[in-house]
This record gives structure tokens, C-alpha cells and sequence, in this order.
């Protein structure tokens, strides 16, 4: 019995990591831990698992809590740093914090707008702030009174609408959830110049108090899991020392015992590259995507991830959709922030910005939709390129000036050109063992990314 159980598992383990897609992750602990620990997960499961996700490529990230009351201004001070932070960098002590409950009430809250932003902009899935580093719950929850329902005037659960609108709409509810916290009353500051209940980078935990603040947190993910149904669960602030990869190990397991098709992003636990189900690169782009392993760069539209009233250091619509862009050429999601104010609204400039995305997504999202990265060994020159099986997508940044359009060779011939925009003219193109000539108009259609289509065949 003992032997025969012993065979299974090494044969179990075998497949798997000969079916797993690269030695990055074969080599590492936490996801193949992680897919023995739930249960053997094959890598057509994985990727079966994961379809949904590698698919969308564009989500909506959401940083929504107590810390759009202040706003990024407390006693008249500001900062050039993050307003979901201000706990921190204020050295605002819990009990002070707490009083921004007593104001934070969004009555001008529309789920079904948030929603509707979201999906105009041509994003597939919603991930949003169940409870930042703040510890405040953003949703009804039962194990604690520290949560919108309890502690607001608004006594309401503004989640299960969104979660339900979402639905309704077509997209991916997913959640945000922050291991490091502030406000547990075994967790506690003990740095030079901090209030001991204030927020801080770094935080220390009581003796016996990890056990207890691990079941708190296994119960609020209970809760989510169980009435919000999300499809992605993206940890944070597992920098603690006090946190561990075991810890981390351990709770992924919980989570996908949970629910087993349930996606969750590295910062589950310490290895920021690896563990986990997807790498989370933050305001960047990593050169050359990374390889192997699912990724999504998050990032702000301005300099701040929650609502900062002065904050106007907006991106350009162009930087925005060409970073979108850029992320597919890499084989990434590209996860966009937008920080709802105390009222409950979207800031104006992040509404425009992601309309000008939904434009130029609902003529050329089929060139990201879908897609996986760029078939070129390098670069191109003029812009990015995206692939599906019998097609490449080409978006051109930098128009030719003589309107010949030089494409380096990437293995298959070509059957047809043309610009997405106006599929049936063809455009003329000249092939050598160089690549590819193709003859442009004189101006961009879209200054911005035209796209280009070039149907091939093996
Ligand atoms: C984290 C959060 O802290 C931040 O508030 C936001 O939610 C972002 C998406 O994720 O970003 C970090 C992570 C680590 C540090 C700072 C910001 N750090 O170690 O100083």
C-alpha cells in the first residue's frame, strides 16, 4: 500500500513537471508546492485554469477605502507619496485613523456605472480593495466591525453590488487582498519616531498573535470567496518578516481549497517573481516580459494608486494605450488603477482617460484580445507586435515618413496585408530573406497605434 502510494505520487510529480512549461517555474517551490499541495494540477488543468485571465489582458484595478476621506492631506500636510499609504506617512495612530470611518459615506456610489466605465474601456475583469494595508473592510463582513457596513454612515455593502454588476456586464469580479495590516490589534510599529499603532512599512507581531490573525484572515477570505465568488484573489504586503513562504504556501492551499479554479498572484508569498500563479511587476514594464511564468504590470493614471484630491500627474491617453500595448507584445495583462473618491466617484480625468482606451480598443482590440506576445526575436523598430496562430497584429507607433513599412522576417509567409481599419484593401508588399516591405499610406490613420494585420501561412 505504502509503496504503491509512494509510485503514485513520483508519478504524479513526474508528469508534472514534465508537462510544466519551463524550468522557471519547475524550479520553483511554490508553484509546484502549490499545485501538489491542493492536488496534482496537469498543465493542460493550468492552463484550462488560467484561459479566462491569459485571454482579458486588460483589467481594472481598484484602490478604494477609508484613505479617500484624507484624501492624501492630513492636518494640513501633504506628501509626494502614495494616499492609500497615509497611515503610514501621516504617523496617524489606529484610534485617529478609525474616526475617518464616521466619514467615509458613498452615496454618490453607482455600480452599475463602475462597471460601465470598465467595460467601455474595453477592460475584462475588476479587481478591487476588500481591505488594504489599513485593515478596514470594504465589504460586509461578519468577523469584524471594522468594515463599511458597521463602522460608516453608509451601512451598506457597496461590494455585493459591484460584484453583481459585473456579472451582470460580462466581467471577472476579482479581489485585492493585504496581509500586511495595520489596524489588528496584535500587529504593532516599533520604529523610531512612529506612534506604535500607526502604519509602517514594516510592522511586528505579538507572541501567539500570527496563529490567531492567520485564522482572522482565513475567515475574511472565507467570506469573500464564499458571497463574492471572485476569480482572482491578488495578495499584498507580504514583505512582513513575520510572514513566511510556508505561511504563504499554506494560505494559497486554503484558497484554492476554497475554490480550485481560483487564479492568485505571487505576492501570496515572498518570492515576488514565482510564487503564486502570476507575477505582479509594479509601475513598469519589464523589458523583455518574463519569461515563462503568466504576468500583469499594475499601474496608476496618475502618481497615486487611492484618491489624492491634488494629485494631476495624468498620463497621456497615448502613453496609456501604447503601454497597453506594449504589455500584450510582452505577453502580459495590464492591470490600470482608477482611486474612487469618499463619495463614491471615479475621478474625471481617470473617466477620460479610459474612454479614449475603450475608442482605440473597440476598433483594434482584436490585436490584443486573446493574443499572445510578439513573434520577433527583437523589438521592432516603429513599434509592437502580437501574435494569434495564423496571424500577426503589428501597431505601428512611428509612421514611415516615405511610407514603406520594414519588417524583419519572422519565419512564415505571407499571405495577406492590410490595416485593420480597412480590411479589404490590400496592402502592396515586397518579401525578401530580409523580411517584409509593405507599402503604407502617406499618414497614420491612428496617430496613436494603427494597426496592421498580416494573415500567414506556414
Ligand atoms: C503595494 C501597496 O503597498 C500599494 O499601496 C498598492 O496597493 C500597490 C498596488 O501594491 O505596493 C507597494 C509594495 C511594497 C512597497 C510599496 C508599495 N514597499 O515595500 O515599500
Amino acid at each position: 500500500m505504502k509503496q504503491l502510494m509512494i509510485t503514485v505520487i513520483l508519478l504524479g510529480s513526474i508528469l508534472f513537471f514534465s508537462q510544466s512549461n519551463n524550468v522557471v517555474r519547475s524550479q520553483n517551490l511554490a508553484s509546484t508546492d502549490n499545485a501538489t499541495l491542493v492536488r496534482a494540477e496537469t498543465k493542460a488543468e493550468r492552463d484550462q485554469r488560467m484561459k479566462w485571465w491569459r485571454e482579458a489582458r486588460f483589467g481594472m484595478f481598484i484602490h478604494w477605502g477609508l484613505y479617500a476621506v484624507p484624501a492624501g492631506e492630513y492636518k494640513g500636510k501633504r506628501s509626494e507619496r502614495i494616499g492609500e499609504w497615509i497611515m503610514e506617512w501621516a504617523n496617524i495612530p489606529r484610534a485617529d485613523y478609525e474616526k475617518f470611518a464616521s466619514q467615509f459615506n458613498p452615496v454618490k456610489f453607482n455600480a452599475a456605472e463602475w462597471v460601465r466605465i470598465a467595460k467601455n474601456a474595453g477592460m475584462k475583469y475588476i479587481v478591487i480593495t476588500s481591505k488594504h494595508h489599513d485593515g478596514f473592510a470594504m465589504y460586509g463582513s461578519q468577523v469584524s466591525k471594522y468594515d463599511i457596513v458597521d463602522a460608516t454612515p453608509y451601512h451598506r455593502d457597496p461590494i455585493k453590488e459591484l460584484a453583481a454588476e459585473a456579472k451582470r456586464q460580462g466581467l471577472k469580479f476579482c479581489f485585492y487582498y493585504s496581509i500586511l495590516d495595520w489596524h489588528y490589534p496584535a500587529v504593532y510599529v516599533d520604529a523610531a519616531g512612529k506612534d506604535p499603532t500607526a502604519g509602517n512599512r514594516t510592522t511586528k507581531m505579538k507572541p501567539g498573535g500570527k496563529e490567531e490573525y492567520v485564522k482572522y484572515m482565513k475567515a475574511q477570505l472565507r467570506e469573500l470567496i464564499a458571497t463574492y465568488d471572485p476569480g482572482v484573489l491578488w495578495f499584498d504586503g507580504e514583505w512582513q518578516d513575520w510572514w513566511t513562504e510556508a505561511d504563504g504556501k499554506d494560505l494559497y492551499r486554503y484558497v484554492r481549497s476554497l475554490k480550485t479554479d481560483i487564479i492568485i498572484n505571487n505576492r501570496v508569498g515572498k518570492g515576488r517573481e514565482y510564487a503564486g500563479d502570476f507575477g505582479t511587476p509594479e509601475q513598469q514594464i519589464p523589458a523583455n516580459g518574463l519569461a515563462g511564468v503568466d504576468w500583469e504590470s499594475c499601474m496608476t493614471m496618475n502618481t497615486t494608486w487611492g484618491f489624492k484630491f491634488y494629485d494631476d500627474k495624468w498620463k497621456t491617453p497615448e502613453t496609456i494605450i501604447r503601454n497597453l500595448i506594449d504589455i500584450a507584445s510582452k505577453g502580459g495583462n495590464y492591470l490600470l488603477n482608477v482611486g474612487p473618491t469618499a463619495e463614491g466617484q471615479i475621478p474625471g480625468p481617470s473617466i477620460e482617460r479610459l474612454a479614449e482606451v475603450g475608442k482605440w480598443m473597440k476598433a483594434n482590440g482584436e490585436s490584443i484580445y486573446g493574443t499572445t506576445a510578439s513573434p520577433f526575436a527583437t523589438q521592432l523598430k516603429f513599434g509592437r507586435a502580437t501574435s494569434k496562430p495564423d496571424r500577426i497584429y503589428l501597431h505601428v507607433f512611428d509612421w514611415p515618413a516615405d511610407g514603406s513599412l520594414h519588417v524583419p522576417a519572422f519565419g512564415k509567409s505571407l499571405k495577406r496585408g492590410y490595416l485593420l481599419a480597412s480590411p479589404k484593401t490590400a496592402l502592396k508588399s515586397v518579401e525578401s530573406s530580409e523580411g517584409l516591405v509593405l507599402q503604407l499610406p502617406a499618414a497614420p490613420p491612428d496617430p496613436i497605434a494603427t494597426v496592421v494585420v498580416l494573415e500567414t501561412k506556414d
